[in-house]
This record gives structure tokens, sequence and C-alpha cells, in this order.
């Protein structure tokens, strides 16, 4: 296993959209560990293939409080959705800012497993709002894009400062979520 270099905003390539996957082989199963361990270490409740660069419709998540129930989704996608909430988000790509976002408290969901498999679900909550989050990171979109462009801009001059001091908040130096 190897962990990735997560992107962070206002890098375009986090505007790439990630491609349709097709072949289920070994080389998949080796970036879905790979994420796995980069959204561990970063202490993430998910992570999208885009965020390392890679321009493929693949998340990974975690929502459990004993970060043992990952989930790989393959090509991901959202069948209905209900109920509206305000939810205050985070995004390893946006570290150290969180605004308020509105998402659907209740999800149904298609996706593929890595064999290829077709499967469906349902989710609430948590994991509700992470696949949307994930799943707009394959569309190149961000939480910030939902934002004031004034609070985006803001958040975009202070993350290319830190970035260029090579100060960017590290989740993986401290021993819980910020
Ligand atoms: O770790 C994360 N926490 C989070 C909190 C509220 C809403 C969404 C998220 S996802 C984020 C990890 C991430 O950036 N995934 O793309
Ligand atoms: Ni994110």
């Amino acid at each position: 296993m190897s962990t990735l270099n997560i992107l962070h905003f206002p890098d375009n390539k986090l505007r790439q959209k990630g491609k349709d996957i097709e072949v289920f082989d070994s080389k998949l199963s080796k970036i879905a560990n790979d994420m796995l361990e980069t959204m561990y270490l970063s202490k993430g409740i998910g992570l999208a293939a885009v965020q390392v660069g890679i321009a493929i419709r693949m998340i990974v998540i975690d929502v459990s409080e004993t970060r043992n129930d990952p989930v790989i989704l393959i090509n991901p996608v959202i069948t209905d959705k209900a109920d509206e909430i305000i939810f205050e988000e985070g995004c390893l790509s946006v570290p150290g800012f969180y605004e308020k976002v509105e998402r659907f408290n209740k999800i149904k969901y298609s996706y593929k497993d890595l064999h290829g498999k077709s499967k469906e679900s349902n989710a609430d909550g948590l994991l509700a709002v992470c696949i949307q989050h994930e799943i707009d990171h394959l569309d190149g979109k961000l939480f910030v894009d939902y934002i004031s462009e004034i609070k985006r801009d803001r958040i975009s001059k202070k993350l290319q400062k830190l970035g260029s001091e090579g100060n960017i908040p590290d989740r993986k130096k401290v021993p819980y979520s910020i």
C-alpha cells in the first residue's frame, strides 16, 4: 500500500470530471486500497479519486466511529433523494475551512463494487451527506461552490498563501479530526 497526495483548492485538477470505470482489475483494487490508506491517515470520512489526481469515478468512505467499516463505491449514482438538511462540511481538499451546505438527508444510490457487480442501497444522515460530497468531487465540484463568491475567493487566497509558505493545515499531524 502507499499513500497518495491530496490536491488542495484552488488546484485546477480538482475540476476534472472522473471517467466511468469499465475495467475491474488488480490495478483498480490497488488504487482503492491506497485511497483508503490515505483517507484513514488524513482522518477523513471519505475520499474521491479526483482528489488524488486520478480522474475516475471511484470513492472510498468510512463513517464508522471505529474506523473499520471501509466502503468502496464505483460509478456511484444517486437515484432518489429526500428531506433537505443543512450540514456543516469540511473537505480534505479545503483544509481548515468549514461551511454550511444544503444536502439531502436520505438518498437511494446505485454503484458497482470492485468485482464490477451492480449494487443498490439507501443511506441517511452522515453517510448520505458524505456520498453527495464525494460524488460532487467526481463531477469537479467542491463544497465551496455552494457558498458566496466572496467567501470562496477569501478561502482560495488564504489556501494559496498557506500553500506557498508550506503551511497547509495537516490532519495527518493531529490525533483528532479538525
Ligand atoms: O472528512 C471529511 N469530513 C466531512 C464532513 C462533513 C461533510 C463532508 C465531509 S467529507 C470530508 C473528507 C473529504 O473531503 N472527502 O472528499
Ligand atoms: Ni472533499
